[in-house]
């Protein structure tokens, strides 16, 4: 490090503080996996993006390079390149060596700004082989460069000068990869769903993502939306029908609290009400939204009585009842927002509950009166969803009644491990009766269950809970898992800690596979957040040579296990088409074994880009499914989204 001005004692505390960062890296960007990974760059882009809520800039560039660093680079205001009066060094250095920059000295200097991005360019820095800022400023563009976890090569200094109109922030930064080892490759998915997502959250901004890691494919595209998150409805329902015209989307602000609602129903019979504050999605939810919905209930039950769809000896319609088929947005922009729950992605705030319910009542009573065709559907929706909601109550209670729900004469396809402790139980749920004799000699009878299922079960994005109960394929899995459904559901009496989807390893797999995802995904969300859920891994090919079989799961492995076989040696390769291909011990050995199978543990963390491939995958639309279907069938992993 240079030692020739003002570094002295004060940056041995400085690098200290970086240090402390690289040791525990994951309590300051939750792991170093791959969504640690991208934690760097959502740190960084949240500064750009604060820079534009202030309303200084409206264009940001984010460049994956051929070196897997990252360039994002904005036109706002430039960081201040003076010097910060507590730490004599400029502010940019500041900003980038001193922990909790934006906290301990003197606030983020923003309204609003996401709360849980509070650390930003120095825990970045701390975790980055290198980074450097280049700053556009009064006609000079100011640069400094970080080395080795955050070291400044050299403090900030002018290397040019630039037209005065020319503003903004330009920051590169690589990954340390000794700090990310398990992956240093990033994901243009994973950033495009993001960024496309800021884009409709802050309606007319502009967000470039471009990758040049590939020459022969570069990539470049431009996420702006005049629309906001009426633009985001409608993508989000594009693979749906939506049952009225207009996107309902209104906004007002009360208290410095800003409040913005987008809607538009569908005729499927799934809900997304997706909530941000500040730009980050409150997937617990919160004060903003328990003071929509409360509120969407209320209005729409006034106006079934008032309107005479519902008559005084008619129970009210219930919050699901009113919120099927809906999609929702809910952007809440709040100066200080208190996050809660277990995740902390819980608004807290209690004024803003009433405050929302304001603003959605006064916008969504206006939207009723001027539009009583709309009014009708939607409306009619509800009356549908709450009939068919006491339907699936007397279908259950007559199925209980005559054991139906418990299966009898169902139970027996199920066969059951002996041990009555869930948490080292396990079920796999394996398609065709080929599979299933095999899977049952050669599972561990003591914590293994096996049950069969036969072809395609029922696809539940196109049916309600009544018909849904009506399936037996269902019954059979609701029964072996003991946690009911529905209002009945309850967590604590599921049955097996490991649910385990054992399917082919070709397409027909792979959608039974995604049929049961989506089943589980729509009404067995909890089990998947607990992470409860898996796909077992067959083995893809048989390699046969003198005496020897050797199964391997996938090109890559087999590949390898060639390069091991001394020259000359004569070998077989087959191609597994399905699980029935194996005997009880290959298929125990492969595939059951806890000691030598691959479980890939099923995570929708993202529960936007899962319904988006779910709405593909089971949607009325054929043609992207196919496409989806064709692209990704075989590989497990892109429905880890
Ligand atoms: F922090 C950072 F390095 F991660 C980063 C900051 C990264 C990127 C891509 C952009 C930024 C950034 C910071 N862009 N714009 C700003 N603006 C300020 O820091 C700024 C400028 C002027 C004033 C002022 O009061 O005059 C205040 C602030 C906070």
């Amino acid at each position: 490090m240079n030692k020739d001005t003002h570094y002295d004692a004060s940056d041995i505390q400085v690098l200290e503080g970086l240090e402390a960062v690289r040791k525990r890296p994951g309590m300051y960007i939750g792991a170093t996996s791959s969504r640690g990974l991208h934690h760097l760059v959502w740190e960084i882009v949240d500064n750009a993006i604060d820079e534009a809520l202030a309303g200084f800039c409206d264009d940001i560039e984010v460049i994956i390079n051929k070196d897997e660093s990252i360039t994002v680079r904005d036109d706002g205001r430039g960081i201040p390149v003076g010097i910060h009066k507590k730490t004599g060094l400029s502010t940019v250095e500041t900003v980038f060596t001193i922990l909790h920059a934006g906290g301990k000295f003197g606030g983020s200097g923003y309204k609003v700004s996401g709360g849980l991005h509070g650390v930003g360019g120095s825990v970045v820095n701390a975790l980055s082989s290198w980074l450097e800022a280049t700053i556009y400023q009064d006609g000079k563009v100011h640069y400094i460069r970080f080395e080795d976890g955050g070291k400044p090569v050299k403090p900030l200094e002018i290397i040019d000068t630039c037209s005065l109109d020319r503003t903004g922030t330009t920051i590169t930064f690589k990954p340390d990869p000794s700090i990310f080892t398990e992956t240093q490759t990033f994901d243009y998915e994973i950033l495009r769903t993001r960024i496309r997502e800021l884009a409709f959250l802050n309606k007319n901004l502009k967000i470039i993502l471009c990758d040049e890691r590939d020459v022969n494919e570069l990539k470049k595209e431009e996420f702006i939306y005049e629309g906001g998150i009426s633009a985001y409805v409608e993508l989000l329902n594009k693979n749906k029908t939506p049952i009225h015209n207009n996107i309902v989307h209104f906004s007002s602000e009360i208290d410095n609290i800003s409040l913005e609602i987008a809607f538009q129903y569908n005729s499927s019979y799934t809900t997304n009400v997706y909530s941000f504050t500040n730009n980050i999605h409150t997937h617990e939810g919160g004060t903003h939204e328990d003071g929509v919905k409360n509120s969407l209930t209320r209005i729409i039950n006034n106006y079934a009585r008032n309107h005479k769809y519902l008559k005084d000896n008619e129970e009210s319609l219930t919050g699901d009842d009113v919120r099927e088929g809906l999609t929702m947005i809910i952007s809440c922009k709040h100066p200080n927002p208190q996050f809660e729950g277990q995740t902390k992605t819980k608004l807290g705030n209690s004024e803003v509950r009433k405050i929302s319910s304001d603003i959605f009542s006064d916008g969504f009573e206006r939207f009723l009166l001027e539009n009583p065709d709309q009014a009708k559907t939607i409306i009619e929706k509800s009356l549908t969803a709450s009939r068919a909601r006491l339907a699936a109550k007397k279908a259950r209670e007559l199925t209980r009644r005559k054991g139906g729900l418990e299966l009898t004469n169902q139970w027996g396809k199920l066969t059951d491990c002996s041990s009555k402790d869930a948490s080292i139980s396990e079920i796999f749920i394996v398609e065709g009766d080929s599979a299933a004799g095999p899977a049952k000699q050669g599972r561990n009878s003591a914590t293994q269950a096996v049950l069969p299922i036969r072809g395609k079960i029922l696809n539940v994005e196109k049916a309600r809970l009544d018909r849904i109960l009506g399936n037996e394929e269902i019954r059979s899995i609701i029964t072996a898992f003991g946690t009911g459904i529905g209002d009945e559901f309850d967590i604590t009496k599921l049955r097996y800690h490991k649910i385990i989807i054992m399917t082919d390893a070709d397409v027909d797999g792979a959608h039974i596979r995604t049929l049961l995802l989506t089943f589980f995904y729509r009404y067995f969300k909890p089990l998947v957040e607990a992470g409860h859920i898996y796909a077992a891994q067959p083995p893809l090919f048989k390699i046969s040579h003198g005496k020897t079989s050797k199964y391997v799961l996938n090109e890559v492995e087999r590949d390898e296990y060639l390069s091991t076989l001394p020259e000359n040696t004569k070998y077989d390769i087959t191609r597994m088409k399905g699980l029935g291909e194996m005997d009880a011990i290959e298929l125990r050995e492969t595939t059951m074994h806890i000691d030598t199978r691959l479980l890939v543990k099923i995570e929708l963390d993202d529960a936007i880009a899962a319904d988006e491939i779910f709405q593909i995958l089971m949607g009325e639309e054929v043609e992207p499914r196919r496409k989806f279907i064709e692209d990704n069938a075989l590989n497990v992993k892109n429905l880890d989204v």
